[in-house]
């Protein structure tokens, strides 16, 4: 289903939009079913060389990355993102109707597939772990890409995998603040940050939401996360989309994912487009902050 007019107008207005009940049982059941049986063979793997001493097969989809990451010491976070994972039920969901119906609401029809996109298994503070994917410090996502997509409405959904809390680490946003230039970001140990000179004055609003939901994000939005307290992971994608027509400012391979004309990116292509990329030592300037 589409967006509603109220619902375009309410994310143009305030730089989000919390799309309620989007997703269904069916279109995210094969893509936790496959992210469970990659941690298996994680888990295999790890115990084959000794890394861990339990594969921690009972233990539920929400605890299972978390208990697998305290015993070895080690980020496993990684394994299970893009493009380390560009398995085909990752690919597969990619083309969801319904995550697609709302995207093309804001992109129009011809919708590519920006490739900076994030598969995030946010582990409870409990086990220690301190990279990108426990910690996103406020930022900007048209700042992660380069200058030639500023005049780009790229679109973020934020599609949560479990409910998503204050508690367990969802997303806190900076409403109505999507309208001035791109703020300077500084490298830190995350990624990237609005520099202090430019931070945003004020408190974000901390945007629950639940298991189906997509929250849409402008690329302007200022927006992080908080800490994750629970005692399960937050799992969560962020995918970009944009007018297939228009750059999108990251100079590695998406895919055209919807199109009135044009035929469609398939599997082997973009498995080959990220093959191709990876072994091309040619370089390329992927952030226009350095
Ligand atoms: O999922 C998170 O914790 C942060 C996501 C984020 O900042 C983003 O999608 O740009």
């Amino acid at each position: 289903m589409s967006l509603s007019i109220s619902q375009i107008n309410s994310f143009h207005r305030n730089g989000y939009l919390v799309a309620r009940q989007i997703l269904r049982t069916e279109d995210l059941d094969p893509l936790i079913s496959d992210f469970s049986r990659l941690i298996d063979e994680i888990a295999e793997q790890l115990y084959q060389e000794g890394a861990i001493q339990s594969l921690f097969e009972k233990e539920p989809f929400e605890r299972r990355i978390a208990s697998i990451t305290a015993a070895t010491g080690k980020s496993i976070q990684s394994q299970v993102s893009f493009p380390v994972n560009l398995r085909r039920p990752l690919f597969n969901f990619l083309h969801s109707d319904r995550l697609l119906d709302i995207i093309e609401s804001l992109v129009g029809p011809e919708i590519y597939s920006n490739p900076t996109h994030h598969v995030r298994p946010k582990l409870p503070e409990s086990v220690g772990m301190d990279d990108w994917v426990q910690q996103s410090p406020v930022h900007q996502d048209a700042a992660v890409l380069m200058p030639e997509a500023d005049d780009t409405l790229v679109i973020t959904s934020w599609v949560p995998l479990v409910d998503a809390t204050e508690t367990n680490g969802t997303l806190c946003i900076y409403p109505r603040l999507h309208t001035g230039p791109v703020r300077r970001h500084v490298k830190c140990p995350y990624g990237w940050t609005i520099s202090e000179d430019e931070k945003p004055a004020g408190e974000p609003v901390i945007v629950p939401a639940q298991k189906g939901d997509v929250i849409l994000i402008h690329g302007r939005t200022p927006h992080g996360s908080v800490p994750n307290w629970s005692d399960h992971v937050r799992w969560s994608l962020d995918l970009r989309w944009h007018d297939a027509r228009k750059p999108g400012g990251r100079p590695l391979p998406g895919m055209l994912v919807r199109s009135t004309d044009q035929p469609i990116t398939c599997y082997e292509d973009w498995i080959q487009a990220w093959q191709d990329a990876q072994a091309d030592p040619t370089p390329r300037k992927m952030y226009r902050w350095i």
